[in-house]
């Protein structure tokens, strides 16, 4: 096992995964899909069906090469704006997921106590008519908004839609509270818009990237590697700022190995160096910003000299790499990051890194931040959602002000019994996501779904949530189903089409259907005003010119580029208060906020405790690809990396197990041991998405993270869940 993947090595495995694979291929049709009649034959019998990727969120351009009805490789689609040809080591491996002998193949109906993953098997009818009873015994009861929807990925679209045709708005993804989250808020409150997914960070073109924490090359995600890999090649500079030495910090000029939970600190003595030594952009700041005078004032505090005794930067390093920015700007670009719920004040430090980036004039410039392209490709026309019957239920307990998205934590929050509130929620409807594994203080989850008079959940495989339903819906994998188009917005707008490669597998269901099928049984027709999937497909690709049978054939209509910068006619405009960047931002005053971000203390490891930090291997995406047989062949585990020195002490051998123990006497599942030079003293790392214990999953290798996540701070700002807050020992 090693964390560098072999490319070619890899693409074989992911060949012989399939073939090896055991396949219970239907040739049953029966809800309404078309055959593949009009897709495109090579020679030798192989189809090459184009369709996107689900493995992570990023929604590369797949070529699916199937044969016999059997996919035997999938590769980068080369017209796709997001794959350019290649996919990244996961999305090779799509196939393990589709023939992993643990999926789900049957719609299930508890047969046990809730939580006790006992189960009877019944048919899609008998589940389906069940939920429709359930949902409108809920909204007869009390609201239809106190049945929630948790979702992630893109199979959720039409899932979504039902919800909100019976009238709830109660639906929250973690990939928001846990997530990005904070960025969003942090940049439009400065720029008045936010960077989006995917980054509209123009990386190709920077002539300086300043990474904080965010681990490139670990953390996959594909154009952005295939981006940040060019950039190098181009001779861009690079800092890393990273309390481990990750694998783009080993391919930095400047690695600065931050004392965790200090980047504030950091990011405002840049600001001080640039702003002292006039290195700012001076007529972007005069026409573009406001707030210059109080940024002057407020960053004078932070000396290089200060801030190192914070950070343990040292002066020298704060000087030379902020005098770089200066001369590398505008073409410079400070990333925001994306899981940035780190501890608290993320919105904050958010705030910081969108600041530095408006002082070097980036926003909205080559080698900065660009403008993504806009396609409107129009949804047929449904009557309007019903009403709420009350404000969100996630912010009835406690309000973000700022909060623009519902939280998946505030959602779990508002299960509970709270006689304050006007709602607490009865039912889940649960979409792809393993609320266990990605909600913080797991336990706590678990409680709030013993508080629930009805639980459903939607996946491919027996993950831990799947335990806890009283209704298991088994869906088609992404390479299975038609979802909705994907209308993405990166340098040019494009659309996208999902379409199956083969027929699903088992008696597992594309989730249009099950949204269509429970709208039926809700009296929600008027919402699904189509026969199927098709035609409904079709009448969408019809609003911009397009057939469906063209995206059958190509998966992807790229249209032409726009302007993607200032100085190539984006007007500057900015919807903050203000209507300029603020620096100095007003909404945050008026919420009693720091209109500028302050550096706060974290607490300190205690003696003999490390903080534990976590992160990305290449070839998994979370919890959701670490039963992949294929990537398991790569990595099936994770390690805890332990810097040497604090190996020594504790005796702890490279290669040997320990177990963790965090500060509220929770401990871990033994885990391997990578002891090492490059993480700081005071904290420990390990790879999120291990140590299943779903007992129908086959790898429950190395441990979980979030097991030890007992504790988070929350953002007061938009409440995100901090979850860098934890500090682990080791059991002896
Ligand atoms: N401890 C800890 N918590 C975290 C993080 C962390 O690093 N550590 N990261 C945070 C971040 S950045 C994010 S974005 C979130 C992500 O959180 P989640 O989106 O919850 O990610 P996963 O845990 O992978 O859960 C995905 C679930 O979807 C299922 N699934 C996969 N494909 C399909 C499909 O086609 N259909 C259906 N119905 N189900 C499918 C998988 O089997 C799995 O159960 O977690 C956050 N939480
Ligand atoms: N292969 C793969 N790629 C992925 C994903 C995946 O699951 N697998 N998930 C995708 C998703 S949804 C997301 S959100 C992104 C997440 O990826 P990123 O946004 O890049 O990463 P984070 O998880 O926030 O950060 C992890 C890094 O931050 C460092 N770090 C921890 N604490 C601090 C600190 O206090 N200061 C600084 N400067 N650094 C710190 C850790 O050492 C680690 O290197 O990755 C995406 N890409
Ligand atoms: S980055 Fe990788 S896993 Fe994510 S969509 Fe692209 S190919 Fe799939
Ligand atoms: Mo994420």
């Amino acid at each position: 096992m090693t964390n560098g993947i072999n490319r070619r090595q890899f693409i074989r495995l992911a060949g012989f995964g399939a073939a090896g694979a055991g396949l219970a291929y239907s040739g049953l049709n029966p809800w309404g899909l078309s055959a593949h009649a009009d897709l495109t034959h090579t020679g030798s019998g192989v189809r090459e069906i184009p369709t996107f990727c689900e493995l992570c969120f990023w929604k590369c351009g797949v070529i699916a090469k199937v044969k016999d009805g059997r996919i035997i490789k999938l590769e980068g689609h080369p017209g796709h704006p997001l794959s350019n040809g290649r996919l990244c080591p996961r999305g090779n491996g799509g196939t393990g997921l589709t023939y992993d002998k643990d999926r789900l193949r049957q719609p299930l109906i508890r047969a046990k106590k809730r939580g006790e993953d006992v189960f009877r098997e019944v048919t899609w009818d008998d589940a389906l008519d069940h939920i429709a009873e359930k949902m409108i015994y809920i909204r007869d009861e009390w609201s239809a908004d106190c049945f929630a929807l948790f979702n992630h990925g893109y199979g959720a679209t039409f899932i979504k839609h039902l919800i909100k045709a019976y009238g709830s708005h109660s639906i929250a993804a973690p990939s928001y509270a846990q997530c990005r989250g904070p960025r969003e808020v942090g940049f439009d409150l400065t720029f008045g818009e936010e960077v989006l997914s995917p980054e509209r960070t123009d990386i190709v073109n920077t002539r300086m990237l300043v990474l904080i924490g965010s681990h490139l090359g670990e953390n996959m995600h594909n154009t952005q590697v295939q981006e940040f890999a060019d950039a190098i090649s181009n001779g861009a500079k690079l800092v890393v700022v990273d309390p481990r030495h990750s694998v783009a910090a080993g391919k930095a000029d400047w690695y600065l190995p931050i004392k965790p939970a200090t980047d504030i600190a950091l990011l405002l003595a840049w600001m001080n160096v640039i702003i002292n030594e006039d290195l700012y952009d001076k007529e972007y700041v005069d026409k573009y910003t406001v707030g210059f005078e109080q940024l002057v004032q407020h960053v004078k505090s932070y000396s290089p000299e200060k801030v190192w005794t914070i950070t343990g930067i040292k002066p020298e390093l704060i000087r030379r790499t902020a005098r770089e920015m200066g001369h590398q700007k505008p073409a410079v670009l400070i990333h925001p990051g994306r899981h940035v719920t780190w501890y608290g004040d993320d919105t904050q430090r958010s705030r910081a890194i969108a600041i530095l980036n408006a002082l070097l004039g980036s926003w909205g410039r080559k080698g900065g931040f660009f403008y993504p392209g806009e396609l409107d490709v129009p949804k047929p026309e449904t009557p309007p959602y019903p009403k709420p019957s009350f404000d969100r239920v996630d912010l009835q307990i406690k309000n973000y002000p700022l909060a623009y998205n519902t939280l998946a934590s505030g959602l779990c929050d508002a299960t509970f019994p709270a006689p304050q509130t006007n709602c607490q929620l009865k039912a889940w409807f649960v979409y792809g996501t393993n609320l266990v594994h990605s909600l913080p203080k797991p336990q706590q989850t678990m409680e709030a779904m013993q508080h629930l008079k009805f639980l459903v959940v939607s996946d491919v495989l027996p993950m831990e949530i799947v335990g806890w339903a009283d209704v298991v819906l088994p869906d088609a994998t992404y390479l299975e189903r038609y979802d909705d188009l994907h209308v993405g917005r990166f340098r040019e707008p494009f659309v996208a089409l999902r379409q199956p490669v083969i027929e699903p597998m088992y008696d597992t269901r594309p989730p249009w259907w099950v949204a269509k099928e429970l709208a039926k049984r809700l009296n929600l027709d008027s919402y699904f005003p189509w026969d199927n999937i098709e035609q409904y497909l079709d009448n969408r690709l019809a609003t911009v010119g397009l057939k469906l049978s063209d995206l059958k054939r190509d998966g992807v209509k790229v249209f032409p580029r726009q302007p993607l910068y200032f100085e190539d006619g984006i007007q500057p405009e900015f919807f903050t208060n203000s209507g300029k960047i603020e620096l100095y931002s007003s909404s945050l005053a008026a919420h009693g906020y720091d209109p500028i971000p302050v550096y706060t203390e974290h607490g300190e490891p205690p003696q003999g405790y490390y903080r534990l930090l976590f992160g990305r291997a290449p070839v998994h995406t979370f919890g959701r690809t670490t039963n992949n047989p294929v990537l398991n062949r790569v990595i099936d585990s994770n390690e805890v990396w332990v810097n040497r020195r604090v190996a020594e002490e504790w005796s702890l051998e490279n290669g040997g197990d320990v177990i963790l123990k965090n500060q509220d006497g929770v401990e871990s599942s033994p885990v391997r041991i990578k002891v090492t030079e490059r993480i700081r003293s005071d904290c420990v790392y390990m790879v999120h998405g291990f140590g299943h214990k779903a007992k129908r999953l086959t790898n429950k290798k190395g441990a979980n993270d979030s097991d030890l996540i007992t504790r988070y701070n929350t953002d007061p700002i938009m409440g995100g869940t901090g979850m860098n807050v934890n500090f682990v020992t080791f059991v002896t």
